[in-house]
């Protein structure tokens, strides 16, 4: 036996993003265009506009992202250099059907993404594949009114059969959905539009609409899962949540039922894809809140038979409520919180605290007992070039540094199974909230900006070799 301070000697080091924020090509190679490609830059640090369609004489900030769709090769080799056991990447749905609703697909999309990850298996990098992040096709949302319609689950279903198919010898880790929580806060347009192609503030009923939604898709995930298992048994299949643990404002009774009552916008969907029913609290509110979701008979077996491999989340911050919340210093985009006088936060307002990553981890475990793959954590930060090409982001390496610190706690002293961490925006990429290149994440500088100029060269960051440390001592070294 290992001893039990260590890592588990298969820990899956690596570094994620998602398709739209890296590729590029929007519409190369018979790519449709997706949700994302009509979005244009937002406020800075807070939401993107929803446009209708694509003009032409508008440059999207997802069109041209980082041109990782010519650059890959380069890129892999320097994740090859930084030691990644795995790369997350997601699997843009319009390159493989431009529309949504075709009944065959694109070649040229099927095989991009073969050619993608025969170059990661040449290095012996796994890939971690996200099957929906932020990237369905727009004509499902134009002619079909987005997840709220339930013909979506097929051809959600058909699209996750067809790749599940043609991968199966080279994809063993999937996720379904990513962040499939984000769209509780449903007062906030960005969310409900990226994760369902809805923008709930226009419906007379907002919560109804998007509990029927989430039940839609719930059930395409399930389908997913069970699909995914009978092709090749061997693939894991896993659940997404964005996970900010809610702490009480203070010790009062009150805020702590607040806080337990607030974690379940989180909770709820992992308890449905992990555990494979609806929790009673769920019923409850729904009673009090008049909501009635149409469920179809056998679709409660459904989710009982597609149940999650394991449990991914994205981690980047903690934040506090309230049993009666202070109005003017609620964060606007992440819903009935505020922002923990105990914590620092980036410029973006996102609130660093590591520790609250164990406390995750612990939490999560203890409630399902499956395996949690952190699929996301890592510190957006304008980075300097200083002279000789070099950027020095030590704020970085220091958010990292105590983030996986803590997460060895979770593993070593609390007992919590982690099957690996990817950080976010490994290589510099298009922010998901701002639709800006100023906000970077990565291990690897990438030479584009907001005013349209630099040529998309790549530069490693301090923190390069610094994480290629981490990873060759397997994480011994921080
Ligand atoms: C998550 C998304 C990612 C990503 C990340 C960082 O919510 O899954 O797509 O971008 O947040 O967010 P941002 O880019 O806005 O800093």
């Amino acid at each position: 036996m290992e001893p039990t301070n260590k890592l588990p000697k298969d820990f899956l080091w690596g570094g994620a993003v998602a398709a739209h924020q890296v590729e590029g090509a929007w519409n190369k190679d018979g790519k449709g265009v997706s949700i994302v490609d009509v979005l244009s830059k937002g406020a800075h640090g807070v939401d993107r506009i929803i446009t209708d369609g694509v003009q032409d004489d508008v440059m999207y900030p997802n069109h041209e992202a980082v041109d990782f769709y010519s650059h890959y090769k380069e890129d892999i080799t320097l994740f090859a250099e930084m030691g990644f056991k795995c790369f997350r990447t997601s699997i843009a749905w319009p390159r493989i059907f431009p529309n949504g609703d075709e009944t065959s697909p694109n070649e040229a999309g099927l095989q991009f993404y073969d050619e993608l990850f025969d170059e990661l298996l040449k290095y012996n990098i796994e890939p971690v594949i996200t099957l929906s992040h932020f990237e369905m096709p727009l004509h499902l949302v134009k002619h079909y009114g987005g997840w709220y319609n339930r013909g979506l689950i097929e051809f959600f279903v058909n699209f996750s059969r067809c790749v599940f198919e043609r991968y199966q010898n080279k994809v063993k880790y999937w996720i379904t959905f990513n962040e499939i929580n984000n769209q509780r806060n449903w007062k906030n347009p960005l969310f409900g539009y990226c994760n369902s192609g809805m923008n709930y503030t226009e419906f007379e009923h907002p919560e109804q609409v998007m509990y029927q939604v989430i039940h839609h898709q719930f059930v395409a995930s399930a389908l997913a899962v069970k699909i995914g298992h009978e092709i090749n048994p061997k693939m894991k299949i896993g659940s997404m949540i964005h996970m900010m643990p809610l702490y009480p404002a203070t010790c009062k009774p009150e805020d702590m039922i607040q806080a337990q009552q607030s974690m379940r916008e989180k909770y709820l969907f992992s308890d449905v894809q992990v555990r494979g029913h609806y929790p009673r609290y769920i019923e409850k509110e729904w009673q009090r809140k008049g909501i009635q979701v149409d469920m179809a008979e056998g679709d409660a077996e459904i989710l009982q038979a597609g149940c999650a491999d394991f449990l991914a989340i994205s981690y980047y911050m903690s934040n506090i409520v309230d049993a009666v919340p202070p109005t003017d210093e609620v964060n606007p985009l992440f819903g009935a919180s505020r922002l923990n006088p105990n914590l620092e936060a980036s410029e973006w307002g996102w609130q660093i605290d590591p520790v609250g990553l164990r406390y995750a981890l612990s939490e999560l475990y203890e409630r399902y007992e499956k395996p949690i793959f952190i699929v996301e954590n890592g510190f957006g930060a304008v980075d300097e070039i200083e002279p000789g090409k070099t950027i020095n982001d030590d704020y970085r390496i220091a958010y990292l540094s105590r983030h996986i610190a803590e997460m060895k706690k979770a593993v070593t002293l609390d007992g919590v199974e982690v099957m690996g961490y990817t950080p976010w925006g490994c290589i510099d990429c298009v922010s998901f909230t701002t639709g800006e290149y100023m906000k970077r994440y990565g291990f690897i500088y990438v030479d584009k900006h907001d005013d349209g100029s630099g040529d998309f060269s790549r530069a490693k960051k301090q923190s390069f070799s610094w994480y290629q440390q981490v990873i060759a001592s397997n994480g011994e070294i921080i």
